[in-house]
């Protein structure tokens, strides 16, 4: 260990702490903005300035380890004045449209200018000319806002591997895009988001498509219906004060109707809806001696990672479709025709916590209806948005019921949100149909949590089912790496782009930065996810009434031929 002093206090912390989190021991607050614990302490903000004695500069602490008998000063006037210039510098380079922007009152910038207490900017200069970026089919990639940290670069290389973004040119020409100035659309980014979990200011958004929807909502000759995923029930509270991991799932429904949404129907149904195809596509690939390991398909910005870095394990993927999109297929065919109403004329709109369904919408092949299934997508944080504006008083709203066929659904399909849930509720259905009896327990404790790769060997019969869970596609590609090199051999295996699942998905409402502080509001949403899946009537996706009863009137079987027409999907190369 090693003992120091910082503004006249001991602390004693093991070899290797930096000064920062010395700091963070004593509850000593050093304002950073390019730092984030383990993978961006590069000191390049220099927010983060500190006096070490007998040492004529300022020193950045997120880089500089502790040593014997240390004296440091994080409150000195030089300290004060070096810091307040350089957020000064910093802000006169950024696009000060403070009053109109998507991170108003959520930008770290704002935050530390308030705490730091600046009035006025000494060098108003002349600003970089920084370009926006509207090309991807989902994110919004301003660079007039974007303040060089670096913190997006580190999450899109380091965490999901996917590694579009990088700093190009040098010095006031600096700029954070893809190679050669390309646009995002233009690499091969998955639009997974998490690059704005990363952004202490609003260079990185979703794009807005707010306005669409108030156009639908007031067109009379539209019957406007709306699906809403399971990640987002537990997560919109937040964005109205309420602490991480609060279900919100009635007042949503309560606030999505008094929007003017005519229909208001759950994901959950669809999620279901997809165990029943996805769970027969395994059992038939593994009686039938077809690919396998057999890999989810549900999550858009995985499906795009591995049309992009693996084309050669596409067979390996499920061809069902997202959940999100077998609701879209299911709303414009079955429920237009129970419900008498022109196919043409429904608008269906998606609320997720996923930046890439808003491109998987618009894939060509999402039209098995004869229309595009779903017409738009909407984040979490767009809808707590619209809500805002619409006047609603969020916390005071009554609970309702979702709308019924569409809303009926099951734990199984909740739990989908959260990584592991997808294969937890696979099994639920699987295990039964192979051993034709009841399980003694629906939990399986092994596939749940924020570990980067779960693995689990489940019995089913005769059968043992080895099945792997990653989340982030940093992990899922060390295991696809491990199956391409025959070290490790599965039956089933779920990914989802995002840390954590869908709950951490990238149009979720802005949580802290630095992994620890993100895992535990990761766990406090699965937390709330699995309670609610505890407390519901019925865990299971095959005994869905709804769901039999769709079998029974309309689909005929799983992967019947009307269901692999208008459930299932190819990929492309
Ligand atoms: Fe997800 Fe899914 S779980 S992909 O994370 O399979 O977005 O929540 O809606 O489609 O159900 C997202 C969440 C979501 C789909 C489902
Ligand atoms: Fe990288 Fe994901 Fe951001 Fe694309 S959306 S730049 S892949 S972090």
């Amino acid at each position: 260990t090693v003992n120091l002093t910082i503004d006249g206090r001991k602390v004693t912390v093991p070899a290797n702490t930096t000064v920062l989190e010395a700091a963070k021991k004593l509850k000593i607050k050093i304002p950073t903005l390019c730092y984030v614990k383990e993978i961006n302490a590069i000191g390049a903000c220099r927010m983060c300035l500190v006096e070490v004695k007998g040492n004529r500069s300022l020193q950045a602490s997120c880089v500089l380890p502790v040593t014997e008998g240390m004296e440091i000063k994080t409150n000195s006037p030089l300290v004060r004045t070096t810091r307040r210039t350089v957020l000064e510098l910093i802000l006169s380079n950024h696009n000060r449209e403070c009053t109109f922007c998507a991170r108003n009152s959520k930008c770290e910038l704002q935050k530390l200018a308030m705490e730091l207490g600046v009035r006025e900017i000494s060098f108003p200069g002349e600003a970089a000319n920084q370009p926006i970026d509207e090309g991807s089919p989902a994110l919004h990639r301003d660079g007039s806002k974007c303040i060089l940290c670096r913190r997006c670069v580190a999450v899109c290389h380091q965490i999901q591997t996917v590694g579009v973004i990088q700093a190009t040119e040098r010095g006031f020409k600096t700029t954070i895009e893809p190679a050669f100035g390309k646009s995002l659309d233009e690499v091969a980014c998955i639009l997974c988001g998490q690059c704005i979990h990363a952004c202490p200011v609003a260079a990185l958004q979703e794009k807005d498509d707010r306005e669409k929807v108030w156009k639908a909502l007031s067109d009379p000759a539209l019957h406007v219906v709306v699906q809403t995923a399971p990640a987002v029930r537990i997560a919109l509270g937040e964005e109205f004060g309420l602490e991480e991991g609060s279900p919100v799932t009635g007042k949503m429904v309560a606030a999505l109707r008094l929007l003017g949404f005519h229909r208001v129907f759950d994901t959950d149904f669809a999620a279901d809806l997809t165990i029943m195809e996805e769970g027969h596509e395994l059992l038939h690939r593994l009686q039938k001696g077809g690919t396998l390991p057999m890999i989810t398909s549900c999550s858009p910005g995985w499906v795009k990672f591995v049309e992009h870095h693996y084309p050669n394990l596409l067979p390996h993927l499920s061809s069902c479709k997202s959940p999100q999109q077998m609701m879209g297929a299911i709303v414009k065919t079955y429920y237009a025709q129970q419900a008498a109403i022109d196919p043409g004329k429904i608008y269906l709109v998606s609320i997720m916590p996923c930046i890439a369904k808003k491109y998987e919408c618009n894939r060509p092949e999402m039209n098995a209806s004869g229309y595009q299934d779903v017409d738009v997508v909407l984040t979490t944080r767009e809808l707590a948005q619209m809500i805002r504006q619409a006047g609603i008083c969020f916390t005071d709203l009554p609970e309702e019921d979702f709308d019924s066929p569409l809303g009926e659904s099951t734990g199984a399909g909740l739990i989908f949100g959260a990584s592991g849930g997808v294969t937890e509720a696979a099994l639920r259905t699987v295990v039964e149909i192979v051993t034709g009896q009841e399980m003694e327990t629906l939990d399986y404790e092994e596939v749940r949590g924020l570990e980067g790769i779960k693995e689990s060997t489940v019995t089913a019969g005769e059968q043992q089912l080895q099945v792997a869970v990653a989340h982030g596609t940093g992990n899922a590609r060390k295991l696809l790496d491990q199956i391409q090199k025959g070290e490790k051999k599965y039956h089933f295996i779920e990914v989802m782009a995002c840390p954590g699942g869908c709950i951490g998905g990238g149009g979720q409402p802005i949580a802290p930065v630095g992994f620890n502080e993100k895992r535990e509001v990761l766990l406090k949403r699965s937390e709330a996810l699995y309670q609610d899946d505890k407390r519901k009537k019925i865990r299971k996706a095959h005994e869905n009434e709804m769901i039999q009863k769709l079998y029974r009137d309309f689909l005929g079987s799983p992967n019947s031929k009307k269901a692999k027409e208008l459930l299932h999907t190819q990929y492309c190369k």
